[in-house]
């Protein structure tokens, strides 16, 4: 059996794979089913201790993108797969927010609200395309396409990863040094990393120190890839222009946080590539008819390196 947890759209998600998957018994929480029977597993936001009660568990299909909760957890032991969405419908929201941000830089919007609280009509310079240096931080699944997409645009686009990557139109580095060479030749930084111990915090206040002044930052892989504090002196200061925010530390944003009201702050609600339930459930049916095969499925989690 299949059994979905979600507190996004539950009954949707039942539908869909129900339909998808004709031949498997899909169950949806609260639903009371016989534990024992329960072999996959497809969550979202699962409480603590919820996969306890499932003894003969062999796949757990994450709804998203990023597992470091579901790696954080004592309930799912190493013989569980973890299998997480890959893209599905994600990369072109990831490369519409991070174009969003680039916009906001390079067309000064932050420049001209400045300017309209103070009733101010002063044209700036043009600045094209091709002047503006991106540098996206993770080049995976969906790192790597907003890299190539904006390249395509015309900016002068430059990815980080662990490994080696080559990526037509980009500059790829790696590496501690490809971090320490990149960031100061950066004006929009993009983070899309996953949280792991190696990236949380990864932009401590050294590393935003080596951004130029007048850089901004987005933010849409995970709130620990950078130390808030420091993000927060550096604002405070102006080195830096703007960051652009959709994850956080603690989610949601406390309401009392800083960012809510800092002037060189613009906040989402961990929006910038949602989950769509149809790409979602397709590759889930598509995965657990790889696995009954004996196939390899797309998205297996490597444990190890954390992602
Ligand atoms: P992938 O696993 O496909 O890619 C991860 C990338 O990060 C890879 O390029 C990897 O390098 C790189 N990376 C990991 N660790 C390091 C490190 N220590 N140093 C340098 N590079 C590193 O993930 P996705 O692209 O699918 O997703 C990325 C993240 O985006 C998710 O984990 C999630 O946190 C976030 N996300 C946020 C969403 C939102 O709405 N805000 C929605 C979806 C995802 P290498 O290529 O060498 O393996
Ligand atoms: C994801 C997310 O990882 O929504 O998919 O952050």
């Amino acid at each position: 059996m299949l059994y979905l947890y979600t507190p996004d759209q539950p009954d949707l998600y039942h539908r869909l794979l129900q339909d998808a998957l004709p031949e498997w018994d899909v169950a949806c929480w609260p639903e009371d089913v016989d534990a024992e029977s329960v072999t996959h597993v497809a969550a979202w936001k699962p409480p603590a201790g919820f996969f306890k009660r499932f003894p003969k568990l062999q796949v757990v299909f994450v709804l998203g993108a990023g597992v470091d909760k579901f790696l954080q957890r004592d309930d799912l032991g190493e013989q569980v797969k973890i299998v997480r969405l890959t893209d599905a419908g994600m990369a072109q929201q990831m490369t519409e927010y991070c174009l969003y941000g680039v916009l906001h830089y390079q067309r000064q919007m932050d420049v001209y609200q400045q300017q309209q609280r103070a009733g101010q009509w002063l044209p700036q310079p043009a600045r094209l395309a091709k002047a503006v240096r991106v540098a996206i931080l993770g080049l995976g699944q969906l790192g790597a396409q907003v890299a190539q997409n904006l390249a395509k645009m015309g900016y002068r686009v430059s990815g980080w990863s662990r490994q080696p990557r080559q990526l037509d139109g980009v500059t790829c580095v790696h590496g501690d040094a490809g971090l320490r060479s990149l960031l100061p030749e950066t004006d929009v930084l993009f983070c899309v990393l996953p949280a792991t111990p190696e990236t949380s915090p990864l932009l401590d206040d050294e590393r935003l120190g080596w951004l130029p002044l007048d850089s901004a930052i987005i933010n849409a892989g995970r709130g620990s890839l950078i130390d808030q504090d420091a993000l927060l002196a550096q604002l405070d200061r102006g080195r830096l222009r703007f960051a652009l925010l959709d994850v956080f530390a603690e989610e949601p944003l406390g309401e009392k946080h800083r960012f809510w009201q800092h002037p060189r702050v613009l906040i989402t609600p961990h929006i910038a590539a949602e989950t769509v339930p149809a790409e979602a459930v397709g590759q889930i049916a598509a995965n657990l008819r790889a696995l009954a095969s004996g196939l390899a499925v797309t998205g297996l989690v490597e444990r190890r390196r954390g992602y």
